[in-house]
């Protein structure tokens, strides 16, 4: 398990991939190589990141190797029954096509053990909707970059309202022109600074109960 912290710290993802295929030869459960190597793993990255030890870049191809380690375990997983923690629908809202932001918060939700619906960027309410009825997702997660994009995350929750869904999913909300005051005013229940914000506020509205 030290080893793929190692690999996922450095983003080394070719030898990550492999070490948790000869973890899996050699018989290691797969939630143990999930919960104790990768997402023990990303957990550091996203404390680094939180102390400005390590940056963007460096979270991003951790990010990466995560992924790859992903695609290995991913059978595994759901041959084990493994279960992800909790389902979070994420986009970018109407009107806006920045996702380099929205992709760091999707991959570190990922890396906490979160299954993540991705609707991309420039989403209409109605294509949120109809993404959390599809998967029954407990957490909608908006991404917006840009002032003039910012009331498309209000419309949406208002049109979630109208469609009587607003009681079953927690909304936060992100990005870099949001803040937490515009957040409470358009009625989210959180907003998270940076990914490992997110992170931690995701997982917060799991202790409270999501549904
Ligand atoms: Co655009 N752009 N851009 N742009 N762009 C900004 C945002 C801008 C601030 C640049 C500037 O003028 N200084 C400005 C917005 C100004 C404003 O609204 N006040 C701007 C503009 C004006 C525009 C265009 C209108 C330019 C034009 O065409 N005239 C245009 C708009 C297109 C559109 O969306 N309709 C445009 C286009 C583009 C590109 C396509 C060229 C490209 C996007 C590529 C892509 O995303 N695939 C781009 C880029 C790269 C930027 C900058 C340079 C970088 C954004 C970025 O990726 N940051 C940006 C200036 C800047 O920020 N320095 C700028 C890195 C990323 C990791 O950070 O997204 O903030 P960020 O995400 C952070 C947090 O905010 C948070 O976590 C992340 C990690 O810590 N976070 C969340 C994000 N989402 C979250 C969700 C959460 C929680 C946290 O919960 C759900």
């Amino acid at each position: 398990m030290e080893e793929l912290k190692k690999l996922l710290f450095s983003g080394d993802a070719e030898n990550l991939a492999r070490e948790v295929g000869r973890l899996l030869g050699e018989g290691t459960a797969p939630d143990k190589i999930l919960n104790e190597g990768l997402i023990a793993g990303m957990g550091v990255v996203g404390g680094k990141f939180k102390n400005n030890e390590i940056f963007i870049p460096e979270v991003l191809i951790s990010a990466d190797a995560m992924q790859a380690g992903m695609k290995v375990l991913e059978p595994r997983l759901i041959e084990a029954g493994v279960r992800p923690i909790a389902k979070v629908v994420i986009g970018t809202v109407k009107g806006d096509l920045h996702d380099i932001g929205k992709n760091l918060v999707s991959m570190m939700l990922k890396g906490s053990g979160f299954q993540i619906e991705d609707c991309g960027i420039d989403v209409p309410a109605q294509k949120f909707i109809e993404t959390i009825n599809k998967s029954e997702a407990q957490i909608l997660a908006m991404s917006s970059l840009l002032t003039t994009s910012m009331p498309a995350m209000k419309s949406t929750i208002e049109e979630l309202e109208q469609n009587g869904l607003r009681g079953k999913v927690k909304i936060m909300v992100g990005g870099a022109p949001i803040t937490e005051g515009f957040a409470r005013e358009i009625g989210a229940d959180g907003y998270g600074k940076d990914a490992v914000e997110a992170v931690d506020l995701a997982k917060g509205f799991l202790k409270i109960g999501v549904s």
